[in-house]
C-alpha cells in the first residue's frame, strides 16, 4: 500500500548562468518527491522544469501543491505494485500536470524496481547499453567563453557534442556566433543549434541555409511549437535535420508530427511527455514512423537524470545521443556518491530501482520551507 507521498523543493545555483530564449537561469529549482509503502520500499521521482513558468505550464510551485493537494492523496492507499492502474487513476481525475505524474510515477518505479530486486531499466524492458553520450549545452551567452568552454570539455573527454543555446539575439549575430564555435572546433564536435522557438519561418529560412553550410549537425525547435506545418516545410526544404522539443507533450503531439513529417528527430523528455510510459509510447511511435531519438533534458538533478538514462538505455537506437548533463551545471549536489560522466559518456548506475546514493539529509536541510 503506498502510505505516503513528500515533494521537497530544492533552489541550486548553477556554476554560471545559463541563457536560452525564454529565461536566462542563475538557478535551478528542483522539485523531488518521496514514495513511502506499507512493505518499507521507498521510491523518488522528480519534476523539475526551467524558467518558472517561461519554459512550461506547470511552476515548481504549481506541481508542489498539485501534488500534495491532488494527486498524491489519490495515490494513498493504492497498490504500488499496480503502476498503470495507479496512472490511470491520476490520468482519469486530473488534466495535464505531465511533470508532476512523471514523478509520482518515476517514485512508483524506482520502489517497484527495488522490491524486485533490479534496476528500474528492467521494468522498462532492460538496458540494450550502459553508456550513453551526452551534449553539453554552450549557453553563457559569450563566443569566447563558450569555445574556451567546449575546449576544456573536449580535453577532459567529458563531452563532443554541444548545443548552442540562440534566438535571444538579432539573429545574423547569432548564426556569426555559432559558425564562429563550429570553425573553431572542426571536426572534433558536433555543434548543434536550439532556438526554443525564438524564430518565424522566415528567420528559419535564412539562418538555417546558412548554418547548414557551415557544418551544423542538428536544429532543434527552431520554430514556436504552434507552426507544426512550419516545422514539416523546414524539414522537406534542408537537408540538416529538424528536431521536435517542446512541441512535444505526449503521444498525440508525437502522431500529429508523425503523420505530417514534421521532424527527423524527436527529443524524448520523460517530465515533458508525462512520464516514463508515455515517453516510451512516443519513442516507439517514432521508431516506427522512422523518426530519431535524441534523449532530451528539463535540466533535471540527479534522479530525473537517471531516470531518463534507464529509459533512454532501453532504445533499440539512440541515432543523436542524449543531453542528460542537468547534475553537472548545478553548484551542489544531492548525491553521497556522485555520477559517472566519462569518456564523453554518462554511465549508467547497477544498483537496484534508480540506483542512486541520495543523501537524503541533505534533500531535507535543503528543501525550502514552506514549499511555496
Ligand atoms: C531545451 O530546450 O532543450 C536542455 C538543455 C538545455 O541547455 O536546456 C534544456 C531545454
Ligand atoms: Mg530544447
Amino acid at each position: 500500500m503506498i502510505e505516503r507521498i513528500q515533494v521537497y523543493v530544492l533552489d541550486i545555483p548553477t556554476i554560471r548562468p545559463h541563457q536560452l530564449s525564454v529565461a536566462t537561469m542563475k538557478a535551478q529549482t528542483l522539485v523531488l518527491v518521496k514514495l513511502t509503502c506499507a512493505d518499507g520500499f521507498v521510491g523518488w521521482g522528480e519534476a523539475t522544469t526551467i524558467g518558472g513558468l517561461k519554459y512550461g505550464d506547470e511552476s515548481p510551485e504549481s506541481i508542489a501543491i498539485n501534488i500534495e493537494r491532488h494527486l498524491g492523496p489519490l495515490l494513498i492507499g493504492m497498490n504500488p505494485r499496480h503502476i498503470r492502474q495507479c496512472m490511470r487513476k491520476l490520468q482519469q481525475s486530473a488534466r495535464g500536470n505531465r511533470f508532476a505524474k512523471c514523478a509520482l510515477e518515476t517514485a512508483m518505479m524506482d520502489a517497484q524496481a527495488q522490491r524486485l530486486g533490479v534496476p528500474l531499466h528492467e521494468l522498462l524492458g532492460g538496458a540494450q547499453t550502459d553508456a550513453l553520450p551526452v551534449a553539453w549545452t554552450l549557453a553563457s551567452g559569450d563566443t569566447d567563453t563558450d569555445l574556451a568552454e567546449a575546449k576544456a570539455m573536449l580535453a577532459a573527454k567529458r563531452h563532443n557534442i554541444f548545443k548552442l543555446k540562440i534566438g535571444v539575439h538579432e539573429v545574423k549575430r547569432d548564426v556569426a556566433h555559432v559558425l564562429a564555435i563550429k570553425s573553431a572546433l572542426g571536426e572534433q564536435a558536433s555543434v548543434r543549434v536550439d532556438v526554443n522557438q525564438a524564430w518565424d519561418e522566415p528567420t528559419a529560412n535564412y539562418a538555417i541555409s546558412r548554418l547548414v553550410e557551415g557544418g551544423i549537425d542538428l536544429i532543434e525547435q527552431p520554430l514556436p511549437i504552434s507552426n507544426v506545418a512550419g516545422m514539416a516545410r523546414l524539414t522537406r526544404r534542408f537537408s540538416v535535420p529538424m528536431m521536435a522539443d517542446e512541441a512535444l507533450m505526449g503521444p498525440h503531439d508525437a502522431l500529429r508530427f508523425c503523420n505530417q513529417a514534421a521532424a527527423y528527430v524527436f527529443s524524448i523528455k520523460i517530465a515533458q511527455n508525462g512520464g516514463l510510459s508515455q515517453a516510451r509510447l512516443v519513442a516507439d511511435l517514432a521508431d516506427l514512423y522512422g523518426v530519431s531519438l535524441y534523449g532530451g533534458t528539463m535540466l533535471e538533478g540527479p534522479i530525473g537524470t537517471i531516470a531518463s538514462a534507464h529509459l533512454f538505455s532501453t532504445f533499440d537506437a539512440l541515432q543523436f545521443g542524449t543531453e542528460l548533463f542537468g547534475p553537472l551545471l548545478l553548484s551542489d549536489s544531492i548525491l553521497r556518491t556522485p555520477l559517472r560522466y566519462e569518456d564523453f559518456c554518462l554511465h549508467l548506475p547497477t544498483g537496484k530501482g534508480l540506483g542512486l546514493d541520495l543523501d537524503l539529509e541533505k534533500i531535507e536541510s535543503m528543501s525550502r520551507k514552506p514549499l511555496n
